[in-house]
């Protein structure tokens, strides 16, 4: 393909942009070679700036479960604009998602809205040190929760102990109270809390982590992270940032059925404007301010344009309202009603024929998939954590990478990230997409 317009602009970005990009990952860094610069983006379909278009799995990272420039989600953030962009002053549309999102998700009783995933998780952090009066977290390798300097810590030498930083510019006292575990590890959760008894305020994850791939709970897991929270006098938070509204109607707490006592939010409520919330038990939640001493604040939280797309969005979706949603005409059965079965449907179909296509070409593959999101492992062991992630042949994944590019299909551009399904996918584009693997599978 021709992205000769798309190398110029990179290379003018490049002078003013720190990498040329305004989020590490758009950069192509992990599969090598430029990013495209998108011109416009259009149900299951992206254009960059040299015309080349793409089946688009990356979904804007999560955000367009519906597709992009869905028209209601489109025609509500016109009508907010016409009436101004932001105000400053409480709007009715802030009311309307916070209820949407507490008829939702029944463990979320009180909702602040904020601006993006990172500030609803690093709230939420500051949130349960002041509802435990407690200093130290736990949250595991593998799970992302935003660039907080707490949250950005990898596990240190001793790694029931102290946490190192992830980052330059992140002090070793700021991540000296973070203890990161190994995901789906048990023992490794019970020594923690037995080597620092009653310090620990919180637990974080991401209840299917999307940021090394896509990996899920093993049966029981969850449940047992809300025991010995509870039985330690900690806190669970999920960081439902990903799994939000893309798991179901109430996001992965109601597909596994594990009430969190605080919920990370942003993508898909912000109906892809920049958003994010953190909601949960009113006894902690009202410790914010103005009400209690935990200080939280932003200039364009509840921006009035983000509301509206979110709620939108939500609505779409058959989130919170009576009204059933009406799928695109090509849905059959039960997914013609509802969204997230016609998720699942083209979810099952893509899993089942890139499986095909990698076994046929005698390609080891590990397909990971939760509902509409996804990851291809290039590694024959399953993959419950980051250490077996880890196990990918990555360079096997950035052949794969850019041959499906090449033919026409855009994936998440790094081995350690989810890919995405939206209503707006259809058996045409699953189907181009498993012809498209079936020949690159051939050339890795
Ligand atoms: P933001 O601050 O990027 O809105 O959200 C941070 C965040 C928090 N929690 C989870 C589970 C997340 O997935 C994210 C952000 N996800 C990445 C994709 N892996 C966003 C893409 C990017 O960083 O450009």
């Amino acid at each position: 393909m021709n992205r000769a317009k798309s190398a110029a602009l990179f290379e003018q970005a490049l002078k003013y942009i720190p990498g040329g990009v305004n989020s590490p990952v758009r950069a192509f860094r992990a599969v090598g070679g430029h990013p495209f610069f998108a011109q416009k983006a259009l149900r299951s379909r992206i254009w960059d700036v040299d015309g080349n278009e793409y089946i688009d799995y990356v979904c804007t990272w999560g955000p367009a479960i519906l597709g992009h420039a869905h028209p209601k989600i489109v025609a509500a953030v016109k009508a907010a604009a016409e009436t101004g962009t932001s105000f400053g002053v409480p709007n009715p549309l802030e009311v309307k998602l916070a209820e949407l999102i507490c008829a939702a998700m029944p463990s979320i009783q009180k909702v602040r809205m904020c601006n993006s995933g990172t500030e609803a998780c690093m709230s939420a952090i500051r949130l349960a040190r002041a509802f435990t009066r407690r200093d130290k977290i736990i949250k595991f390798d593998g799970c992302y929760h935003g660039h907080a300097d707490s949250l950005l810590v990898r596990a240190g030498s001793g790694a029931l102990t102290f946490g190192c930083p992830d980052s330059a510019g992140v002090p070793q006292d700021f991540a000296k109270n973070t203890i990161v575990l190994p995901f789906n590890d048990t023992q490794a959760v019970e020594q923690a809390f037995a080597a620092n008894k009653d310090q620990i305020a919180a637990v974080i994850l991401e209840p299917v982590p999307g940021n090394a791939g896509v990996y899920l709970p093993k049966p029981g897991y969850l449940e047992f992270l809300r025991r010995i929270t509870e039985a330690n006098g900690a806190l669970l938070i999920f960081d439902e940032v990903m799994t939000g509204f893309r798991l179901g109607p109430g996001g992965a707490q109601e597909r596994f059925g594990v009430k969190p006592d605080l919920t990370c939010l942003g993508k898909i409520i912000g109906g892809g404007l920049p958003v994010g919330a953190f909601g949960g038990r009113a006894d902690i939640m009202d410790m914010l301010a103005p009400l209690g001493p935990v200080y939280q604040a932003g200039t364009l939280s509840g921006n009035p344009l983000a509301m509206a797309a979110g709620i939108a969005a939500l609505e779409e979706l058959g989130v919170g309202s009576k009204a059933q949603p009406v799928c695109a005409p090509e849905c059959l059965g039960a997914a013609a009603r509802d969204p997230y079965a016609r998720l699942e449907q083209l979810g099952a179909q893509l899993e089942s024929g890139i499986k095909q296509a990698a076994q046929t070409a005698g390609v080891p593959v590990t397909f990971n998939r939760c509902g509409s999101m996804f990851c291809i492992y290039f590694t024959e062991q399953p993959v419950w954590n980051l250490a077996d992630a880890m196990t990918s042949d990555r360079d096997q994944f950035r052949k794969f990478f850019h041959g499906m590019l090449e033919a026409g299909v855009y994936l998440a551009p790094s081995q350690f990230e989810a890919n995405f399904i939206s209503t707006a996918h259809t058996e045409t584009d699953i189907e181009a997409t498993i012809r498209a693997a079936v020949q690159v599978m051939k050339t890795i």
